[in-house]
This record gives C-alpha cells, sequence and structure tokens, in this order.
C-alpha cells in the first residue's frame, strides 16, 4: 500500500477511534476498544471499506504507532490522544527527570498564566525525545520545547502515564514546573 493511502486511512481511523466513532456508527466499549469484524462492515458500509490485512498494515507502519490490536486481533484501539471520555487503563509510573512539551510561541503567554493544560485530550502529551516535541510544537505554528520537570512534579503527587506508543501523559502541569525557554 502506498504511503498516501496509509496516511488516509490512518486519520480515518484516527477520528473514529479517538473522536467520533459515530461517523460510521461505530461503538466503542468503556476502554476505547472497537470490535475489527464491526470495523471492517461499518467501513464497508459507509463506502471506505478496506480488507483486514490493510488494517494490519496501517497498525504496523503507521509512523507513531498510534493503533494496537488485542491479542488476537479481534479488537482495536488508538492508544492516545482521544477526546471521548474513556479510561484507557494505564498505570501510574515514574517519569524521567524531564519531559518536553512542543508547543505554539502564541500560547506561551497563556500557558504562563495557567501551565499546560489538558484541553479537548484526556491528558496533557509530553514526550521523551526533543525532536518528537518539535514536530507536535510545529503542527500548531511557530515551534517552541517547553522543558517540564518531571520527577520534581511526581515527587509532589502528579501522577504520570505512558501510552502503549510511548507518549507520556499528566493531568496538569502547573507553571512552577515549566521551564520556558528565555
Ligand atoms: C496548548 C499528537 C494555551 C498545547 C502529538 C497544545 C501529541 C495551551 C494545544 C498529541 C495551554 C493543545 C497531542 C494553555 C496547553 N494556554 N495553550 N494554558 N495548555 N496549550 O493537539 O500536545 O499525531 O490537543 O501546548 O504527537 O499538541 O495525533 O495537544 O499546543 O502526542 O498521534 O494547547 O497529538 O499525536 O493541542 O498534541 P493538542 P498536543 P497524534
Amino acid at each position: 500500500m502506498n504511503e498516501k493511502k496509509t496516511k488516509n486511512i490512518s486519520k480515518f481511523l484516527s477520528l473514529l477511534l479517538r473522536h467520533k466513532p459515530e461517523t460510521i456508527g461505530l461503538t466503542l466499549d468503556e476502554q476505547g476498544w472497537a470490535s475489527v469484524d464491526e470495523l471492517l462492515s461499518k467501513l464497508e458500509q459507509n463506502r471506505k471499506g478496506i480488507s483486514f490485512e490493510e488494517l494490519g498494515y496501517v497498525v504496523e507502519n503507521n509512523n507513531k504507532k498510534r493503533f494496537t490490536f488485542n491479542e488476537d486481533q479481534s479488537k482495536i484501539r488508538a492508544s492516545q490522544g482521544h477526546s471521548l471520555k474513556l479510561d484507557l487503563g494505564y498505570t501510574a509510573i515514574e517519569p524521567p527527570e524531564f519531559l518536553y512539551h512542543g508547543t505554539a510561541t502564541r500560547f506561551i503567554e497563556s500557558i504562563e498564566k495557567t501551565g499546560l493544560e489538558k484541553r479537548n485530550r484526556h491528558h496533557v502529551h509530553l514526550s521523551a525525545e526533543l525532536a518528537t516535541a518539535k514536530d507536535v510544537g510545529g503542527r500548531h505554528g511557530k515551534p517552541v520545547i517547553l522543558i517540564v520537570k518531571s520527577k520534581d512534579m511526581h515527587l509532589s503527587g502528579h501522577e504520570f502515564y505512558q501510552s502503549k506508543n510511548g507518549v507520556w501523559l499528566t493531568d496538569h502541569v502547573p507553571v512552577n514546573f515549566i521551564q520556558f525557554p528565555d
């Protein structure tokens, strides 16, 4: 399958599995899983049919491993990034000393007032790699990278989770744990 088709399917799956399953009449369980059979048949009914092999290819080759199958591949879900209210069942773990958050320069003034907020998503998204944070920030405008003192946050009782595809998640980052660039 070519890159363009993979990306298109991946984008539509993000919409369905994170935000609006009702677009094709799909339902997710409380942990965000959709039945693979139901997904494929509803895609077909909505003239967006793909084969099981194509779905598997997208899951395997997605650049951020955004989707995951359960063990017997009867169910599929997005590993993070939801706006739907779900419980993904991740357990709190200890973060590294620092994590990065990429944002756009135009948000800085507001972030300096309230810290990092989760906005429409379940969590504030952080990454262990600078390059990832830079890409994420660049989606919103001129990128700027904030350094989050995650270990100090953890020591003061904030919980951190890591999604199956490696994204760090937390509820809110107060201003005093953020290092802004000069
Ligand atoms: C900003 C992608 C003003 C925040 C990425 C961000 C990520 C504030 C935007 C995932 C603010 C929300 C999530 C405040 C936060 N004032 N702006 N107080 N607090 N913001 O898209 O982190 O490719 O919901 O800095 O890889 O950009 O979709 O979050 O700029 O993991 O798999 O509000 O999405 O993953 O934007 O990205 P988003 P995000 P996928």
